[in-house]
């Protein structure tokens, strides 16, 4: 084994193994049930620390801009703030402090608290509040989902009208923008409603548009790729997964459990990738949320974002196309150079920020060693992760060469019969509804103003910095 595969997989025992939220502290303060008024008591305290900390600080430089990140993507410019999550390049992302292994040890469980992976409800409560919530508290928010998630048939109608042609991300943020028909915020707004009053309704519709991203996803589905039958009715005695594996047909308890914790851990990774700051610059200009994410899941539809899962797959179903099942490791290496020599990236693989393996990736990986140790799709995933990050390094070009999300989550849906890889960046999607949602509830509440940085052209820049 090289040195390099040895220090694939001692990454993967050091993620296991790390946990910061030991230095944060377990934190559950409110016993309320409600999350609004949760937040309504805490969102005066936090205005009022940011007030104080922007009084004293506020002039304080926190970095330079180079010319080289005006033209390179903005990378590394400390230039926004998100609250929900963090994101280190070592150690991957933290919600609120608590890193996934922590999440999944201590966020209310499904099936009553008896299932094995993390409500993605009980993790929107810690986007929002910053608390883990108690199982009371996020069987409250499935409830409120459950309540909410009816579509106005303006939409039902438009989702069943689409071409089976258009592309389901295409679809799924048409139907995105065209709920915003049912905005309280944007009445609200109309209305004349007071600034200190935004969050209010920027938070019904939070609530309200993940609500309904399930049962507008799974129409997509049922369109495309079933006989375009009903999705049937909310059991409101279910959990929000449960209900979107439901309504989109599958009845494996064991998926069920892979989508507690894929739209967990989908769900925000800070303020700067392309779907979350979209939502939040497009929210900026007090455009409502469901206009605000339909901009987001257009960012998230690109392949260097979202789409990358859909990508990844492809590019399997062509690895195992041409080589089979018994191929080798050299095989798949010039397998790889020849995606690399044809001037294409390896999809899954590098990251804007991160430069060690994405703990998401990881996560994945140790629920498929658990449920599909065999399945020969994970068997390959494992095996080129054995390889690429060598042969990136040597390429020389990227910056991070070990997987990200994307590198994994389609060979668990696939497992359980959801082959169609043009559907997956969907499933990202809603689970990203949640952390720009949080993210949107915080940016009213703080009164964050529009959005306008200052740009350039290049005899400006020239100019600015005395190059002429
Ligand atoms: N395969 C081949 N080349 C890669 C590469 C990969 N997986 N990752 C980066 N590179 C190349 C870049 O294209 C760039 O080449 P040029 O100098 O010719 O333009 C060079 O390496 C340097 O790039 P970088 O600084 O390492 O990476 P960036 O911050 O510019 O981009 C990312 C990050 C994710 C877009 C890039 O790594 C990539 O394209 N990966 C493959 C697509 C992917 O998996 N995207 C999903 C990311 C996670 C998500 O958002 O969902």
């Amino acid at each position: 084994m090289s040195l390099l595969r040895t220090a694939a997989f001692r990454l993967i025992q050091s993620n296991r193994a790390f946990c910061p939220a030991l230095a944060v502290g377990y934190r559950h303060k409110s016993t309320s049930t409600n999350l609004k008024d949760v937040l309504a008591n805490i969102i005066p305290v936090k205005q009022k620390e940011v007030a104080e900390f922007r009084k004293n600080f506020g002039n304080k430089s926190v970095g330079e801009v180079t010319v080289d990140q005006m033209y390179g993507g903005m990378r590394g410019i400390k230039a926004l703030v998100t609250e929900t999550s963090l994101l280190d390049a070592e150690e991957g992302i933290a919600f609120r402090g608590y890193p996934i292994p922590k999440c999944q040890q201590l966020l209310p469980k499904g099936n009553g608290g008896k299932g094995e992976e993390p409500l993605p409800e009980g993790l929107f409560w810690l986007l929002v509040t910053g608390e883990i919530p108690t199982q009371a508290q996020a069987d409250a928010i499935t409830k409120a989902w459950n309540a909410r998630a009816a579509l106005p048939n303006h939409v039902i109608t438009m989702l069943n009208n689409f071409p089976s042609n258009l592309h389901p991300m295409s679809q799924f943020s048409a139907a995105i923008t065209a709920l915003n028909s049912e905005s309280k915020f944007a009445k609200a707004y109309a209305d004349g409603v007071k600034k200190s009053l935004y969050w209010e309704y920027v938070y019904e519709d939070a609530m309200d548009l993940i609500a309904k991203l399930p049962t507008v996803a799974a129409i997509i589905y049922r369109n495309l790729y079933r006989d375009g039958t009903s999705v049937g009715v909310i059991d409101p005695n279910k959990d929000w997964s449960w209900n979107f594996t439901s309504m989109l047909g599958f009845e494996d308890p064991d998926f069920t459990e892979v989508m507690r914790m894929y739209l967990t851990i989908h769900s925000d990774h800070e303020g700067g990738n392309v779907s979350a700051h979209a939502t939040h610059l497009i929210g900026s200009a007090l455009s409502d949320p469901y206009l605000s994410f339909a901009g987001g899941i257009n960012g998230l539809a690109g392949p260097l974002h979202g789409l990358a899962n859909q990508e990844v797959l492809i590019w399997l179903t062509k690895v195992q196309k041409e080589l089979g099942n018994n191929y080798t490791e050299q095989k798949l290496k010039d397998f790889v150079w020849s995606t690399l020599k044809a001037g294409q990236v390896v999809p899954g693989y590098g990251h804007a920020v991160l430069r060690k393996t994405d703990p998401r990736y990881i996560c994945q990986r140790e629920f498929a060693l658990k449920k599909l140790p065999n399945d020969p799709m994970f068997k390959l995933v494992s095996s080129l992760f054995k390889i690429i990050p060598d042969i990136l390094l040597e390429q020389g070009k990227t910056k991070n060469p070990w997987p990200n999300v994307d590198a994994h989550s389609g060979v668990l849906l696939q497992y359980y019969g959801m082959k169609e890889m043009n559907y997956y960046t969907v499933l990202f999607g809603v689970s990203r509804a949640l952390g720009c949602m949080a993210s949107l509830i915080w940016d009213r509440a703080l009164g964050l103003p529009l959005e306008r940085p200052k740009s350039y052209d290049t005899p400006g820049l020239k100019k600015l910095v005395g190059a002429n």
